[in-house]
């Protein structure tokens, strides 16, 4: 069985403290993978330490930029935070190694993404938990531009044929209109005007960007909080499902 799983960066940073691990919620998650039984792969966003650097360089997902100290300085942040992730993992006996996407993912000038699949199938063939992250990455004609955890988490699990997809986010599920959790989306339609405009959102797509690519996987996803990852881990369906029906 093999998961893939999205922390949000604002689950495991303090989103208003400038490169910011949140140690304790970041010790939570960890635990919660240490317990899991599944094949897993690790992605997780950029919170406080790529979202800052990503905006004082205008740099986003469609606005791309050639000045390289930029472009080095939101890989870095990023790749602090990927070791704190790594670390706290490897501190609970998980065999997690860093996967960076400047090194070996990158757009085409239509921002069709590659991101090849075999590094990581090979890290889980010998029992390693690669740990992936968004991260700037070369796209032609535009420089570089933002490569969200999303667009990993979507890409992956499609590649490597996921059988779950599990994204933790700081709230409990996609919620209604009256702050309520959707138990269940099929089709983007119908949840619309809860979640708003995709493009007012943020930068990488917000959590109505979120529905619309899970909703195009052919494997169920799941929306949930911290406090369900647990339960996520150990086969249950929190939060909210995202499936388009067959
Ligand atoms: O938080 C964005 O990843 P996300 C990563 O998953 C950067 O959208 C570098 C801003």
């Amino acid at each position: 069985m093999t998961t893939v799983l999205k922390l949000g960066g604002s689950v495991v940073t303090a989103k208003d403290e400038p490169e910011t691990v949140d140690r304790e919620a970041l010790a939570d998650a960890a635990d919660a993978v240490a317990d899991a039984d599944d094949e897993l792969i690790v992605v997780h966003g950029g919170g406080s330490f790529g979202h800052p650097h990503a905006a004082a360089h205008a740099v986003s997902d469609t606005e791309g930029t050639h000045d390289a100290t930029g472009v080095r300085e939101i890989h870095d942040a990023m790749g602090e935070l990927n070791s704190a992730v790594v670390e706290a993992l490897q501190d609970r006996g998980v065999s997690a190694l860093p996967v960076r996407p400047l090194s070996v993912a990158s757009r085409d000038d239509d921002g069709t993404t590659t991101f090849p699949g075999e590094p990581i199938a090979t890290m889980l063939g010998e029992g390693f938990v690669p740990v992936t992250h968004g991260d700037v990455v070369a796209q032609a004609g535009a420089g570089a531009t933002i490569l969200s955890g999303d667009e990993i988490v979507t890409r992956l699990a499609r590649q490597l044929d996921a059988n779950r997809v599990g994204v933790c986010s700081t709230v409990p599920g996609v919620l209604d209109d009256d702050g309520r959790v959707i138990d269940r989306i099929s089709d983007f339609e119908t949840v619309a005007s809860a979640l708003g405009d995709s493009e007012a959102t943020d930068v990488t797509g917000g959590m109505a960007g979120k529905v619309r690519a899970l909703l195009e996987l052919g494997t169920p996803a799941s929306v949930f909080g911290p406090a369900e990852l647990g339960a996520f881990l150990s086969g249950d369906r929190p939060g909210t499902l995202v499936h388009r029906e067959q």
